[in-house]
């Protein structure tokens, strides 16, 4: 932990206008560290410890966010809201570039959105404006001039995901897999593999583009104002060339759940398929502009494709002996998982539902 003093001087580096009152934590991020930098100016901070053990390109990281940014910058060129609809990082004092690092610890400061909001959970008509909104921030990107990089190399490859669950029951490092459960998780998700991993297949047989997507679209990271409006969406570090199944599967997996993803009442884990149809009622509308057919028609497996691979990752991590995901007590990566996996069952189980819908729009 640092102290107010050194996080202070870690705010210093950047070219932050007015004084510093006050630093304290934000957010519920399971990656990075998020502070809140309050100044006697007109705006507050977001001061962020990025982690570098996950992404170990930092300098590529930075290169993807400002570039997305500034291109959606001009996009919403004369917007009289533009401050809060779209991030603003500030360059660290010596070097120019938006994140300072010390050689061990990176670091960044963005302007902190004023009077916005997020929520944990969302109804169906927030839902439908969340998925105007991240259809919309695809299309935003899909001219982008500049070439983006993979911030985590194969990041919503679901081959990989499997493999990776593969080598940790293979390898047990803390002795996990002999659990009874464990083993019963096993045999739950391994039969569905092959089926996932459709989107690999599709790819490789030239029918499915990749994108610049968010590929972290948790209901969480999107602002909303006094009125319920979509202001903004935050949380850029995923951004980078993936499939458009990241963005839409996501977002679902996350708001279409009854419950939290770490809920362990896991009988009370279901698919609401109202939110299924808002959300992909405005995701379609503004992203048809440039979504393929078997990007559309590939849709409701996206709403299952995401819970399964949150379910194989939180999975890996619990057998690995939870090295990835911030964890609060011992077996919270095992519950994650079972909700994920009773939340993967529930989504399989609508598709045809799922489809029709999709065919109607
Ligand atoms: C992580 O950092 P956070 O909490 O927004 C993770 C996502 C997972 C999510 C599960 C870089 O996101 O992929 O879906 O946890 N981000 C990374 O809650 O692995
Ligand atoms: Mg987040």
């Amino acid at each position: 932990m640092k102290t107010a003093e050194q996080l202070k001087q870690i705010a210093l580096q950047f070219d932050i206008p007015g004084n510093i009152l006050e630093i304290k934590p934000l957010g519920n991020g399971l990656i990075n560290d998020t502070l809140l930098v309050k100044t006697d100016g007109v705006d507050d901070y977001v001061l962020q410890r990025i982690n570098h053990a996950i992404f170990q390109d930092v300098e590529l990281l930075q290169h993807n966010i400002d570039c997305a940014t500034a291109h959606i910058r001009g996009k919403l060129a004369g917007d009289p809201d533009i401050e809060r609809k779209v991030l603003r990082f500030l360059p660290c004092k010596a070097t120019g570039k938006t994140y300072w690092t010390d050689g061990s610890e990176y670091w960044r400061v963005s302007v902190f959105i004023k009077n916005a909001h997020t929520y944990e959970m969302v109804n169906p008509e927030y839902s439908y404006y969340c998925g105007k909104t991240f259809g919309k921030f695809e299309a935003m990107l899909a001219d982008i001039p500049d070439t983006l990089g993979e911030t985590i190399p194969d990041f919503h490859n679901m081959e990989l995901r499997a493999r990776q669950l593969r080598e940790a029951v293979a390898a047990d490092k803390a002795g996990r897999m002999a659990e009874a459960e464990v083993k019963e998780i096993l045999a739950d998700l391994l039969p569905y593999e092959a089926e996932m991993c459709k989107a690999e297949r599709l790819y490789r047989e030239g029918k499915l583009p990749k994108r610049i997507c968010h590929c972290d679209t948790k209901v969480n990271n999107m602002l909303f104002d006094d009125q319920g409006n979509v202001l903004c969406v935050i949380d850029l570090d995923t951004l980078m060339p993936s499939f458009v199944f990241s963005d839409f599967g996501d977002f679902l997996r996350t708001a279409a759940n009854t419950v939290a993803e770490d809920d362990p009442a896991v009988d009370k884990v279901d698919f609401r398929m109202d939110i299924f149809e808002a959300f992909a009622k405005g995701y379609v509308e503004s992203a048809k502009v440039f979504l393929t057919p078997v990007e559309k028609e590939n849709l409701p497996y996206a709403a299952c494709l995401f819970p399964y691979m949150q379910a194989v990752r939180f999975f890996a991590d619990y057998i690995n002996g939870d090295t990835y995901y911030r964890i609060k007590y011992p077996e919270h990566n095992l519950v994650r998982t079972r909700n994920q996996a009773a939340l993967f069952h529930a989504a399989y189980s609508k598709v045809p539902a799922m489809k029709a819908y999709i065919d109607s729009l």
